[in-house]
C-alpha cells in the first residue's frame, strides 16, 4: 500500500498550448517534446488508515489548498478503480530548482501517476498513466515516456488520450541549456493563460488550425536528425504561442529583456554556424536546444549575456520508473 516513483520534467519543441474540452483537460494541438535528465520529481503514495483525508507535502511543506485539490482528484479516481477508500499520504520532492522554468507539473503530475496506482495494487499501462496525468496536467502526459514523446491533439470527449513515445532517449544527443531571465513568480499560470488566448486571441484559430503541419515537421526533424530543418521550426512553434498570448486581452506577455538578450545570443550562434535553437515556455527562461558539441559554447555565451541570471544544462533521459513498498 506504499509505492514510490520517479519521473522528469519536458520540454515541449512543439506547444501545447490551449484545450479542446476543459473538463477532460484535452489538448487542442498537438505537441513534442524532449523528456529530460536530471530534472526530477521524487513521489511517495503511501495509504494510511489513520487518514480523515489525504495529505500533501511538496518539498517538505505542507502544499497549498488548490495543489492538493488536483492530488486528490487523481487520488480519488485510481482509489475508484481499485476499490478502495483509504487515505493517502503524498510526499513530493523536486530534485531540480522549481525557478527554472520547466514545469515542475509535469514531472510531478507523472510521478503522482505512477505512485498512486501502484500504491493502490492496479497493475496500469503506460498508456493508461499517461491519460490519468494528463486529465491533472496535459504536460504531464508527455514525462511518463523517456526520449522524443508525442502527445495528439485530443478529440472532445476522448478520455483516453495519451502520449506516446516516438524516439528512444539515446536517439539524439541533444542538450538542453536553461538561461535564468527572472526570480519570484510569473505573472499568470499557463493554464489561466491558454484559456485567455482561446478566450480573446483574434490569433487563436491560426494557431491551431497550424499546429498539425508544424508538430508533423518538427516530428521529422527530430527523427531524421536534422538540426538545420529543426531549428527554426522549434522557433516557429514558441514564438507562434507567445504571439498568441500577447494578442490576447487581457495580454499575456512573459518576456523579460534577458528573454530577448537571450534568444539574440542563440540566433546569434547559429549564424555563426553552432547548432542551437531557441524555446520558452509560460515565463520568462529561455531554453537553448542544442547538440552536445555545441552545449559548452552555447552555455558559455548565455552566461555572458545581459539579464541571464543563472544557467543548467540538461539531457534527454528516461520515462517514469515506479518502486513498490
Ligand atoms: C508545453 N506548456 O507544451 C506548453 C508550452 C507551457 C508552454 O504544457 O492546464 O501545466 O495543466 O494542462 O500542462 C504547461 O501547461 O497545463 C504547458 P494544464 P500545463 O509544455
Amino acid at each position: 500500500m506504499k509505492a514510490t516513483a520517479v519521473a522528469r520534467a519536458n520540454i515541449a519543441l512543439a506547444k501545447y498550448w490551449g484545450k479542446s474540452d476543459d473538463a477532460l483537460n484535452l489538448p487542442a494541438v498537438p505537441s513534442v517534446s524532449l523528456t529530460l535528465d536530471p530534472l526530477v520529481t521524487e513521489t511517495t503514495v503511501e495509504l494510511d488508515e489513520g487518514l480523515d483525508d489525504d495529505v500533501f507535502e511538496l518539498d517538505g511543506q505542507p502544499a497549498k489548498d488548490g495543489e492538493t485539490k488536483r492530488v486528490r482528484a487523481l487520488l480519488d479516481e485510481v482509489r475508484a478503480l481499485a476499490g478502495v477508500t483509504t487515505r493517502a499520504r503524498v510526499t513530493s520532492r523536486n530534485r531540480f530548482p522549481t525557478a527554472a522554468g520547466l514545469a515542475s507539473s509535469a514531472s510531478g503530475f507523472a510521478a503522482l501517476a505512477g505512485a498512486a496506482s501502484a500504491a493502490v495494487g492496479l497493475d496500469d499501462s503506460a498508456a493508461v498513466l499517461s491519460a490519468r496525468a494528463r486529465r491533472a496536467s496535459a504536460s504531464a502526459a508527455r514525462s511518463i515516456f523517456g526520449g522524443v514523446v508525442e502527445l495528439p491533439a485530443g478529440v472532445p470527449g476522448d478520455d483516453a488520450l495519451a502520449a506516446r513515445p516516438i524516439a528512444a532517449a539515446d536517439h539524439w544527443d541533444l542538450r538542453v541549456v536553461v538561461a535564468i531571465t527572472a526570480s519570484g513568480r510569473k505573472s499568470i499560470g499557463s493554464r489561466d493563460a491558454m484559456g485567455e488566448s482561446r478566450r480573446s486571441s483574434p490569433y487563436y484559430g491560426a494557431w491551431v488550425e497550424h499546429a498539425a503541419t508544424s508538430t508533423r515537421a518538427i516530428c521529422d526533424a527530430l527523427l531524421a536528425r536534422d538540426f538545420a530543418a529543426l531549428a527554426p521550426l522549434v522557433e516557429q512553434s514558441f514564438l507562434a504561442m507567445h504571439a498568441v498570448g500577447m494578442a490576447g486581452i487581457p495580454s499575456v506577455l512573459y518576456w523579460q529583456p534577458g528573454s530577448v538578450a537571450a534568444i539574440r545570443t542563440i540566433q546569434g550562434l547559429r549564424a555563426d554556424g553552432l547548432d542551437v535553437c531557441a524555446t520558452m515556455d509560460a515565463g520568462p527562461h529561455v531554453k537553448a536546444v542544442c547538440t552536445a558539441a555545441a552545449a559548452p559554447s552555447v552555455r558559455e555565451a548565455l552566461a555572458a549575456t545581459d539579464g541571464v541570471l543563472d544557467t543548467l544544462e540538461a539531457r534527454i533521459g528516461p520515462g517514469l520508473e515506479v518502486t513498490r513498498g
